[in-house]
């Protein structure tokens, strides 16, 4: 009988209605078994027990009023996961399918990912159902001041620290310090991806995308393969996928495709990212509209859609459960080599297995999308210096930072019996120091 069964199933009882959240942990027990087995005193403290279970939650209301005068309500969270080796930190997430198992699967997965930095960040995420699609700058200003308006009791410098995720990037950043500053009367570095003019980090905007690419480079690598030359497909057209796609193409391979949650674009002679820059960030609008600028280019309705194009690396940047296991066995029909995951959890259980059947390179999300947290505890760090890097230096952290991560989770594979699998020894390398940390700080009885 493996020895976490138990943990896995009250889990379960105790929250039946939270898929994402049982499969973000049924993935990290499985992982921990074999540490399980070499550290019963883990077993003994509870810790296995505690760490699936959050610190806190917070679940309040966000009322809001629109152009014409009408009254809205949407339900905003904050789920404090573990703070055994800093203080929570993680992004927030509006997007009409916002719930409270996904806001625990994300969290829960953040306590790895933020471990695995190297930084001193606890594990947190929140969030909102809210749309921020089709609404006014008005709008989404009355939403995040709202917003902020409860949850700056429950954050701080040194106790959470918030940052972006979908549907919330530099303008919602903006508002919701805005709203801070004003209620606490205080300049510090509460939220993370703020302003350059403001606090904000040098290549934080670039970072997940960016450290995407220099982990699945440094995987490749072990294998003596590189980005040069090859076809890559990237979903998604939001922050990690433009900024993933403009480092593929620094590195000499070819994005071949992007999507949104409506389609995508296949573009055989290369997505022109500037393109998709203006359309994006700038305008707002639907990746579709690429079309209109390259004519040569296609755009198919539906997402899944774009996983049954030929490409040597995919790298799925976009949202949870977006590859299944049909796409996967696409992927690796046609010649797929290596998969990076930007996005959190997008592939389901049952394409990683198809992934790791077949001998695909496989980076999973905690540890290839990390270099955005990362830089966001680099943030930090120039906030409480008062002082800024350059972008070539937070940069090359960030390089040397995924670089370090590929290691620690390859070695700890290895380590535990399972040499090559990224998955367990991500999940495991983040996990030794969040427990011999929870281990140290004890209970209160
Ligand atoms: P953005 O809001 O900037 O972009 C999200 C992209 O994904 C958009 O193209 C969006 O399309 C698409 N998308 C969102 N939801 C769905 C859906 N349900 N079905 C299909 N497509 C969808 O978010 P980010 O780029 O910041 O985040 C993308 C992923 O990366 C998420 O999983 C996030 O958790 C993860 N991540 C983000 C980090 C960051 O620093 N921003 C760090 C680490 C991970 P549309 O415009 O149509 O909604
Ligand atoms: O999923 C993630 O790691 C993020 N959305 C970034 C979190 C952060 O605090 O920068």
């Amino acid at each position: 009988m493996k020895i976490l069964n138990n943990v896995m199933e009250k889990v379960i009882k105790r929250d039946p209605d939270q898929p994402e959240f049982h499969q973000a942990v049924r993935e990290v027990l499985e992982s921990l078994e074999p540490v399980a087995e070499r550290y019963p005193e883990y077993v003994k403290a509870g810790i296995f027990e505690r760490i699936v279970e959050p610190e806190r939650q917070i679940i309040f209301r966000v009322p809001w009023v629109d152009d014409n005068g009408r009254i809205h309500v949407n339900r905003g969270y904050r789920v404090q996961f573990n703070s055994a080796i800093g203080p929570y930190k993680g992004g927030l997430r509006f997007h009409p399918s916002v719930n409270l198992s996904i806001i625990k699967f994300l969290g829960f997965e953040q306590i790895f990912k933020n471990s695995l930095t190297g930084l001193p960040i606890g594990g947190a995420k929140g969030g909102s159902d809210f749309d921020p699609k089709g609404k006014s700058d008005g709008e989404v200003m009355r939403f995040c001041q709202s917003f902020m308006t409860e949850l700056y009791r429950h954050i701080g410098e040194d106790t959470d620290v918030p940052a972006g995720d979908i549907g919330v990037g530099s303008r919602e950043i903006g508002y919701l310090y805005g709203q801070y500053k004003r209620i606490r009367n205080n300049f510090t570095g509460v939220l993370t991806g703020k302003g350059l003019t403001w606090g904000g980090s040098l290549a934080r905007t670039e970072a997940t995308g960016y450290g995407l690419c220099y982990f699945v480079e440094e995987m490749i690598k072990a294998a003596g393969k590189s980005f040069k030359g090859t076809t890559v497909v990237v979903s998604g057209s939001g922050n990690v996928a433009i900024y993933a796609a403009e480092k593929v193409h620094q590195l000499g391979g070819e994005v071949i495709a992007l999507s949104d949650s409506n389609g995508y674009i296949h573009d055989p002679d290369g997505i022109k990212i500037d393109t998709v820059k203006q359309i994006k960030e700038v305008e707002r609008k639907r990746i579709s509209e690429y079309i209109k600028y390259h004519p040569k280019a296609k755009y198919y309705e539906g997402c899944s859609g774009i996983w049954s194009l030929k490409c040597d690396i995919a790298l799925p940047c976009a949202t949870q459960n977006e590859i299944d296991e049909q796409s996967a066995r696409k992927l690796v029909a046609n010649g797929c080599f290596a998969v990076g995951e930007g996005a959190n959890m997008p592939s389901t259980p049952e394409a990683i297995e198809v992934f790791l059947e077949n001998g695909v390179m496989f980076a999973p999300a905690k540890a290839a999308n990390a270099g955005g947290v990362a830089t966001s505890a680099l943030e930090m760090c120039q906030n409480s210096m008062r002082y800024s890097w350059t972008f070539e230096e937070v940069d090359a952290k960030l390089k040397e930072i995924m670089i370090n991560i590929y290691k620690n989770a390859s070695t700890a594979a290895k380590d535990f019996g399972h040499e090559g699998n990224l998955v367990v020894g991500a999940n495991i390398a983040g996990f030794l120091k969040v427990a011999d940390a929870m281990y140290a700080q004890g209970i209160a009885y």
